[in-house]
């Protein structure tokens, strides 16, 4: 009886591009763009069910991020604005994986009745599509409207060129039936920075501010979008360069904060006229941010301001909010506990988390990938987590957000004007600003700009807060990435037994020392990454390991 609800015609027609035969990972399918179209067919089929299933809106995004220009890719975002739900990537898998269309009619049929997805009933399935400025991307999301379509009674609504970010808080907002447009999303990030802003204690408004920020945005999506939201900013002066305007320069190509993290060298675009000036690259679909200084050595290499020293920024300004919040008369007081936590992964600088330590902090560990990161943040109160990469943000548990508005509406009657009630007006305004669905680049320069200007220091002065340890990631290409198996966040390889002892012989070699490797979620490699108290012994480091996994 589920048959009479799937349009077989479509799913027949689809069938025959499939070349390649890709698996959801961290970052949904991503490949090469011309592979791609019947996968992404599939994910049309996979939001429908998952909208069916979960009576909400479900956000379907054609990107492949910081990958060059001739891939693309497509990942789900959950009801929530998070990634798709975990337990549902098998059957992505399987989908994907299904020989014929007939395999593929079976395959939603039985998943269906497991999942007791209500065919034909009222319910009906809403799907947001977005895609980044990729040329491939518009037939791509034909394909993945077919595949919505292919499931009778689901809607795909396009919202066109978005960022990764506004999607999934688009979806987000949606189901908690708040205003969701484009222009909804920039006037929240506005107003909520001039918020901050406006918050700023008179003692570090002397001197005049550096408002100056130049913005490369990896001639992705980024560019246009941020250039829309500046003006309505005020304050921030904003030069958008590598915008992805004709002429500028390839999407990804020797730009983005991917570039800039990985060879720590200015993007495409940037030299020694930026000697002195603050810099940030986004990645090609704006869910990454990572700032840089030209360095005058040079006027090429950069002081890389990472993902890492982001997080700490962020820690730093939202603890600082939390201990004037329970100072009472000058007293400590623990009348309103907040429950702060910091999530890293295995390639978060060994500095960063030393810093974050020293300041008290509690800070806990996941696998690479969102997904993961994005989970455990949401067992605190306040969960801030970022990726070395970039990818971050800051969210508040739904738990969380009714005591801190109460306690607002508390400290305006009895308080008003105080510095307490600041502290949480700054909160309130960080938990507007910040994307709570996925880290977004936009948000997060934001709030970046407000509290270095909240503090009152230029981006020297926020490098200094540690130093970074030197390190290097390598790439090992291996016939079955996935023969390698890790646990402990990473850290630790199980199999091939006696690769983690080889590994620990080469680490006691070096001050400092730490190495790890782990199978790519996203490219078929097997990555590498070591760390010591020396350039030459993290590269050496990281070259011996590479050896042993080849
Ligand atoms: P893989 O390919 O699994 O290492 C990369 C990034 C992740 C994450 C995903 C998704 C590194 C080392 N890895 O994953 O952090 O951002 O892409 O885009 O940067
Ligand atoms: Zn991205």
């Amino acid at each position: 009886p589920i048959l009479c609800f799937i349009e077989r015609s479509d799913l027949f027609c689809f069938f025959y591009l499939e070349k390649k035969k890709f698996l959801y990972g961290t970052a949904g399918f991503r490949g090469e763009a011309s592979m791609l179209e019947s996968t992404v067919f599939k994910a049309g089929i996979m939001a429908a069910l998952r909208s069916l299933k979960t009576g909400l809106v479900v956000g379907l995004m054609i990107t492949a991020s910081h990958n060059p220009v001739s891939d693309n890719g497509v990942k789900i975002a959950d009801p929530s604005g998070g990634m798709m739900t975990q337990d549902w990537e098998p059957f992505a898998d399987s989908l994907a994986l299904a020989p014929d269309p007939e395999h593929l009619v079976e395959l939603i049929v039985q998943f269906a009745k497991k999942e007791n997805i209500p065919f034909g009933g009222t319910q009906s399935a809403e799907i947001l599509l977005g895609r980044d400025t990729r040329p491939s991307g518009e037939v791509l999301l034909e394909a993945a409207k077919k595949g919505i379509d292919a499931i009778i009674g689901s809607v795909a609504i396009n919202m066109g060129i978005l960022t990764t970010p506004q999607l999934h808080w688009m979806v987000r907002r949606r189901n908690m039936e708040m205003k969701a447009s484009e222009f909804d999303y920039f006037a929240l990030l506005s107003t909520s920075y001039r918020s901050l802003v406006d918050l700023i204690p008179a003692k570090t408004l002397t001197g005049t501010p550096d408002v100056k920020l130049t913005v490369d945005a990896a001639n992705g999506v980024g560019g246009e979008k941020i250039k829309e939201l500046s003006k309505l900013l005020t304050g921030l002066e904003i030069e958008v360069r590598n915008s992805g305007k004709v002429g500028e320069g390839t999407l990804n190509e020797k730009v983005g904060a991917d570039y800039v993290q990985k060879e720590k060298f200015a993007p495409l675009g940037f030299g020694p006229r930026d000697v002195g000036t603050r810099c940030v690259s986004l990645d090609g679909d704006a869910d990454r941010l990572v700032y840089f200084r030209v360095l005058p050595t040079d006027g090429r290499s950069v002081d890389l301001v990472d993902g890492d020293k982001i997080l700490s920024l962020f820690a730093l300004f939202i603890k600082e909010q939390l201990t004037i919040l329970n100072k009472e008369n000058g007293n400590e007081s623990s009348e309103f506990p907040v429950k702060l936590g910091i999530v890293q992964t295995a390639y978060a600088n060994g500095a960063s988390t030393e810093y974050l330590k020293q300041l008290g902090l509690d800070v806990v560990f996941t696998p690479t990938g969102v997904k993961y990161l994005h989970e455990k943040a949401l067992e605190y109160d306040i969960g801030i987590y970022f990726e070395a990469n970039g990818h971050g943000t800051i969210l508040f548990s739904e738990a969380f957000m009714p005591r801190l508005e109460s306690k607002s509406a508390e400290l305006s009657s009895v308080t008003p004007g105080s510095e307490q009630q600041k502290a949480v007006l700054r909160l309130l305004a960080v938990s507007t600003l910040i994307n709570q669905a996925v880290g977004d680049a936009l948000s997060g320069l934001l709030l970046v700009e407000a509290i270095l200007q909240y503090l009152g220091w230029s981006i020297e002065r926020w490098s200094e807060l540690y130093r970074d340890l030197p390190s290097r990631q390598l790439k090992v290409s291996v016939a079955d990435r996935n023969a390698i198996v890790t646990t402990n966040a990473e850290t630790t390889v199980l199999k091939p037994s006696g690769l983690q002892e080889l590994i620990n012989y080469e680490t006691a070699k070096y001050p400092k020392g730490r190495s790890f490797i782990r199978p790519s979620g996203t490219e078929d490699v097997i990555r590498v990454y070591a760390e010591a108290s020396t350039q030459e012994g993290a590269d050496s480091l990281a070259q011996a390991v590479a050896q042993h996994v080849d």
